[in-house]
Formats: C-alpha cells, structure tokens, sequence
C-alpha cells in the first residue's frame, strides 16, 4: 500500500503548479475550484502547509460578491477553451470564469483541520468561506426556496448530466458565438467527451451570463447535489468557526438546518423516491435518475430514516449492480451511455461522497479500482477501463484520503 500512497502522491507532485493544483496536465491546465478543494483534502494527508497553500490560493480568486470562481487562470494556457477572454470578466475579475462550483471547500479545510489541529490561518478564512456560502443564498435561489440552483451546467460540476437535457433543449444555437474546443483535441476520442451540440450551448450560456451583468443568464435548475454540498459544508463550516472560537462570525449552523429543510420540501419526490431537479424555466420536476438525486445522504440532517432508507434501496438496485459501481447515471435510463462523461461513468468525487452512506465495501472497491485502472478522470462501470483525463488529480487525492482512512 505504501507504494499506493506514494504513485497517489506523485499524481499530486506532478499537477503541482507551486500554489495550486491543476485537474490534469493538459486536458485542464488552471485552477477548478472544487478540484483544488480535492487538492486541499489530498495534500493534508502529504504536506499539510501545502493544503493551506492551496485553500488560500482558491481563496483569494474570491469575487467581492462572495462566488469563487470556477476557473482561475493563472497561466496562459493553448490548451483550454474557454479561457478568460471568452468569459469577459476582465471589467470585474480579470482572469477568473464567472461561475461557480459545487462548494466543498469549507469540508476541505474540515479534513486539514482534522489531520493537522486548528490553526490562525484557517481561522482567518473563515469570513471568505461564510460570504462564498451566502452567495448562493443571494444569488442562486431565483424562487427564494432556500434551495440552490445552478446557471450553467458547468457550474454543477456535472458538465452534460442528463438532468440538464430539458432545459439545454431550449437555449437557440443557430447563432453560437465562433468558438474552437480542445478538449476532443487533447482526449482524442469525442465519445468520451460531451456533444459539438453540447458545447455550443455552453458557449451561448457563457455570454447570456456576461450579458446579465454576470447573473443568471437563461438557466436555472435547482439541483439536490448541490443544496446538498451546500448544507454539508454549512455545517462544516459552523464546526471549523467552534474549533477557532470565532463561531460569532458565521450563521452557517443555521444556514445548514435551513438549507435541509428546503431540500426536502422542495425537491424530495415521494413518487419516485428520490430527490429530484426542477427546471425553473418550465416550472417543472426533472425526474432523470441521475446521481445528483442520491447525494443529500451526505448530508445526514436532510435525510430522515424513511428517505434515507428508499435511497439506499434505490442505489442497490439501479446504481451498485454495476461490477465497477457507482455510474454517474441509472444504467437502465435510456440516456445512460457508460463511456461518455458525466451520462454513465464512475467517478472518484462521486464515490467519495457516498462512501459515508454506503460504507466500508464501496471504499475498498474504489480504492481498487483506481489501483487497477490507474489514475484516469473517469472509468467505464462494466468494465472499469480508464476514460478521459490522464494523471487525474482528485483521483489521487480521494484515493488518498480513502487509504488514509483505512480503506486500502
Ligand atoms: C469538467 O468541467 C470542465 C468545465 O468546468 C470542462 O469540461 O472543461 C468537470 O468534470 C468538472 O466537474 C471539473 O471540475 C473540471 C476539471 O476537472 O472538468
């Protein structure tokens, strides 16, 4: 195992860019907001200055309005469309995207903190952590359901998720603004990738939000993954405040309790027995059996032992039958493709977020099938062939923390 932790290690080493840490050497050449936080969690357990490093780096792309962007970019880069120009924040935020991520930064530092003890400089992040939280409150809650909703599909981290099909259905590209993607460049198989289609509406999407003086653009979909993420690092945070004796500086105990409570009332469906997305274009549900739906288990408080248990039911019997769990969507969905992205293959974030409900069995699995298939982006769940991104680095770093955790 001990050379384990060290080719997990090595990963981190090599997409080290001195104060951050890239996703993938080429395929992703900055700064991702919710990778860095996966950094933070990797490199606790390798150089624990390092992780701070990184939180602060993240940190400091904060925009004053709160949002972390989901991009920094650093460095020049070929290699990545859309970089900073394309984004047009340059009146505001010069190099930075305008969109935020799933933020998993607030449990990030939670882990240093549990590895490395308390100390001033976490405790002095705590006002950034507590104003990139209030965001989404401000800013992504177009109903005031004290839920969240995301305004892009890259801003969900699950870029072509067929839970965003509907909606993306109906933004126009008969006029795209002239783009060039790399990524089918650098990954070379396009079937791993999302669609020409796909990314004409992200392109599109871009320059709605810049339009809207970097708001909402013409997208909104709540999104249970997200309110969940959310909730969970509210409570994070609220736990991080106590340890510092600075807990009069964030409501975020609070803000977690609301935040569970919204979820369920809005987005629980009793019908299919599992939370759902909701299109707020349409004013309607999006049922897609897709992960999202089963990632409030990993934030306990939302989820009493009724749901808790029809989730679990729901991810025995649709999601853990594949041989290499758990796929990104149903295998028995009609839009599931295993090869394809966010639409059916396995990811380490993923399995790492669920490992708290779904325990010991799926940890080991994940930590072997990294082990076998080595450090890809994502993995075919039959077959459990490395897809996408090589030298992927949150697949090290939450391999890593399995392993640390006695998972190996
Ligand atoms: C993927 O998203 C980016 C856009 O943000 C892309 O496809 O270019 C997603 O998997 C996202 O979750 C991830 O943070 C990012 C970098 O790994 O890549």
């Amino acid at each position: 195992m001990t050379d384990f932790r060290s080719a997990c290690e090595a990963i981190l080493r090599k997409n080290d860019r001195g104060a951050y840490t890239v996703p993938s050497p080429r395929l992703y050449p900055h700064q991702w907001a919710w990778d860095s936080a996966f950094a933070v969690i990797g490199w606790t357990h390798v150089d624990p200055k390092r992780a701070l490093t990184e939180l602060q780096t993240l940190m400091a792309g904060q925009w004053r309005d709160g949002r972390v962007p989901h991009i920094q970019f650093h460095l020049e880069s070929a290699d990545y469309f859309p970089g900073p120009d394309f984004w047009e924040t340059a009146s505001r935020t010069p190099r930075t995207s305008t969109i935020t991520q799933p933020p998993v930064w607030a449990t990030a530092a939670r882990r240093l903190v549990e590895v490395a003890g308390p100390s001033p400089e976490i405790a002095a992040l705590v006002p950034a952590f507590d104003a990139s939280h209030r965001f989404f409150h401000a800013m992504r809650d177009p109903l005031g359901w004290g839920a969240v909703a995301i305004v892009h599909p890259w801003e969900s981290g699950l870029d072509n998720c067929p839970a965003w099909d509907v909606p993306m259905a109906r933004i126009d590209i008969t006029n795209p603004p002239p783009f060039r993607r790399k990524d089918t460049e650098v990954v070379g198989d396009a079937s791993m990738r999302p669609t020409e289609d796909d990314y004409k509406r992200y392109a599109v999407l871009v320059k709605e939000i810049a339009k809207d003086d970097f708001g909402a653009g013409n997208f909104a979909v709540y999104d249970p993954l997200m309110t969940a993420i959310l909730a969970r690092a509210e409570t994070d945070l609220a736990w991080i405040a106590a340890q510092h004796d600075v807990a009069s500086e964030t409501r975020a105990g609070e803000r977690a309790t609301a935040l569970e409570a919204a979820l369920v009332e809005n987005l629980w469906d009793d019908d299919v027995g599992r939370f759902v997305y909701y299109d707020v274009g349409s004013r309607e549900r999006i049922t897609a059996d897709v992960i999202g739906c089963y990632v409030p288990l990993w934030c306990r408080g939302a989820v009493d032992a009724d749901k808790r248990g029809r989730l679990l039911e729901g991810l025995r019997e649709r999601y853990l039958t594949s041989a290499w769990p758990v796929p990104s969507t149903a295998p028995a969905e009609p839009t599931f493709d295993p090869r394809r992205y966010w639409r059916g293959p396995t990811w380490i974030n993923i399995n790492w977020l669920l490992v708290d409900a779904l325990g010991e069995e799926l940890a080991k699995r994940t930590v072997e099938l990294v082990r076998t298939s080595g450090f890809r982006e994502y993995f075919h769940p039959e077959t459990g062939e490395g897809l996408g991104g090589e030298d992927f680095m949150w697949t090290a770093a939450l391999a890593l923390d399995l392993v640390e955790r006695g998972f190996g």
